[in-house]
């Protein structure tokens, strides 16, 4: 579906989405100093979290042993923070002019729960339409790299966790399903090839931002 970006008031929402140690965390941080360095008001945010109740579910979700949740128990339960996050913090931002970085959103319920756990997608679909409509990014980044780099990249950040214990071809699951998501989407979704150095990849996604969304230019890319 290639519809028109529906946001609220004048800001500009942009997720980065991607696997495990893709490096969306470091991408964000980069883009947020780029981002104030040229004066703009950017809101770093990420999910499953961002709201305190959304930390509570994260928590919720993310320390319970693998298996433990239903598949649709985690989507339900992500859209529950979700809905928590676009109300208090995303829209409330965006209505001022901010500019809101997000590690992680909607598509990663439909990468992980729908094309890694084999939620039906439109079953995904119509739970995101009935909690927030036809809400939806300006730009999805997504970070691709093969499944063995990013694993090992982030099992060397901080161990394994609940999703990183789960089998290759899952992970190979989710990767396919970011890249199917955004090759049906390619107005809003970018793919990115993130096995370059962080500095490298930051660089292009800054230029992709001056570019799409008209961001000033941040002097790093000269
Ligand atoms: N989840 C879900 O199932 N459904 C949903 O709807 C949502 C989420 C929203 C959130 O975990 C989990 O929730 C996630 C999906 C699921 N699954 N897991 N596990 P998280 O937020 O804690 O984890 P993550 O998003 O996967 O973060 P991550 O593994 O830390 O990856 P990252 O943020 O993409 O990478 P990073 O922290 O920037 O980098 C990781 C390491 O790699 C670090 O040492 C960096 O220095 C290094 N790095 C980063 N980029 C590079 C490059 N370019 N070169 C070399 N080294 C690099």
């Amino acid at each position: 579906m290639t519809a028109a970006p529906v946001v609220a008031g004048r800001g500009l929402f942009v997720t980065l989405e991607g696997g495990e140690g893709a490096g969306k965390s470091s991408l964000l941080r980069g883009l947020a100093n780029a981002l104030t360095s040229v004066g703009r008001d950017v809101v770093a945010t990420r999910e499953p979290g961002g709201t305190p109740e959304g930390e509570a579910l994260r928590h919720l979700l993310l320390d319970a042993a693998p298996g433990a949740w239903e598949p649709m128990s985690e989507v339900l339960l992500h859209y529950a923070a979700r809905a928590q996050h676009v109300a208090r913090v995303i829209c409330p931002a965006l209505a001022r002019g901010a500019v809101v970085l997000c590690d992680r959103f909607a598509d990663s319920t439909m990468a992980y729960q729908g094309y890694g756990l084999g939620v039906a997608r439109e079953a995904i679909a119509a739970v995101h339409r009935a909690v927030l409509g036809g809400f939806r990014p300006n730009l999805t980044v997504v970070l691709d790299v093969p499944v063995e780099l990013g694993l090992a990249r982030a099992t060397r950040a901080r161990g394994p966790d609940r999703y990183e214990s789960n089998t290759t071809s899952f992970h190979q699951r989710v990767r396919q399903g970011f890249l199917a998501i955004a090759q049906a989407d390619p107005e809003r979704c970018i793919v990115v090839d993130a096995t370059r150095p962080v500095d490298e990849v930051l660089h292009a996604v800054l230029r992709l931002l001056v570019d799409r969304l008209g961001l000033p230019r941040p002097a790093c890319i000269g």
